[in-house]
């Protein structure tokens, strides 16, 4: 007899492989190498951008427009746009500047395999390119949906989003003495901030009601923290050879993290607990959900 945690993973992996190699499409085309000397920059932003990540906000997109109907076209405009984000702030973390660090993706960073003025412009290419994409009517025939999107896309990458937590964080590598409270809001504005982003794009994109919106909003809330978790689990626990990128960067830093404040055990029991409640968010939606429940599973299940 078929496990059905077993074959519920294989579902998701396939589905995971499939939003991957469907968003790569999209980003394919969306970075064309033109001729000229500016070609480098664009080298180095389909490197960051099609280098082998897991594109788990992609398929978040992808799941969450499935919910509201939308068409894969539209949906895959949006998911290509925040994987551009994500890349890019992926490139701009890894440079000296900030984590300084060698191995992304289990292959050298952006700025080792270019250099470090090439990264900062592939990162603000992709970042700008993602809003350039969200405004071609491909991604919606009414633009005030675009309008939407793009708006709520910029506040979770921007200042009161990821610019600011990440802020926040390069503060915090001084101050191991922060309290869990101010870990998380750090957190939520790092991470969780573009994967929120991820979850309520098809909402946005279906012109969902505020109920459904809520929801996900909640979904959204707890995945993340619990997906920021299992990161600090990974660093923890995790080898370079399955996380492609270096491990124990926290530890060696002396930075406040959930693991170093919950410790290993209660870390993990509060990432599981989250996905519980990440799940219990899609109760009100039937089994067409069943992809987001899974990725909520897989969030603290990964090993990568
Ligand atoms: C530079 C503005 C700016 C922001 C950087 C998100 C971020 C802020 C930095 C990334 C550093 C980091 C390792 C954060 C931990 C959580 C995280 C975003 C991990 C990487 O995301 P995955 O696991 O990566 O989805 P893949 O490679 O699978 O896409």
């Amino acid at each position: 007899m078929t496990d059905p945690q077993r074959a519920d993973e294989t579902d998701f992996a396939v589905a995971l492989a499939d939003a991957a190699r469907t968003v790569d499409m999209v980003i394919d085309r969306l970075i064309p190498v033109p001729e000229g000397l500016e070609a480098r920059v664009f080298e180095a932003m389909r490197y960051a951008a099609l280098g082998p990540g897991k594109r788990l906000r992609p398929f978040l997109v992808l799941a969450g427009s499935r919910l509201f109907g939308v068409s894969r076209r539209s949906g895959l405009q949006a998911a290509a746009a925040v994987e551009m984000v994500h890349a890019y702030s992926l490139v701009h973390d890894d440079l000296p500047a900030m984590d300084n660090s060698d191995l992304r993706r289990g292959r050298p960073t952006c700025h080792k395999a270019f250099d470090d003025a090439t990264a900062v412009l592939a990162g603000d290419g992709l970042l700008t390119l993602a809003f350039e994409g969200l405004a071609q009517p491909d991604t919606h025939g009414d633009p005030g949906v675009r309008c939407e999107l793009i708006a709520a896309l910029a506040l979770a990458a921007g200042n009161q989003g990821m610019v600011g937590g990440q802020m926040i964080d390069l503060i915090a590598e001084h101050r191991p003495d922060l309290d869990i409270g101010a870990i998380t809001r750090l957190q939520r504005l790092k991470t969780g901030a573009l994967i929120a982003f991820s979850c309520e794009a098809g909402a946005i994109l279906g012109k969902a009601p505020h109920e459904a919106r809520q929801a996900l909003r909640g979904y959204a809330h707890d995945l993340g923290l619990a997906f920021q978790i299992a990161d600090d689990l990974l660093d923890v626990e995790g080898s370079p050879e399955k996380t492609g990128k270096p491990v124990g960067q926290d530890a060696a830093a002396g930075k406040a993290t959930f693991v170093s404040i919950l410790g290993i055990e209660r870390a993990r029991a509060h990432a599981e607990l989250l996905v519980t409640q990440a799940v219990a968010h899609l109760d009100l939606f039937d089994r067409n959900a069943e992809p987001m429940r899974q990725a909520a599973r897989f969030v603290v299940e990964r090993r990568a």
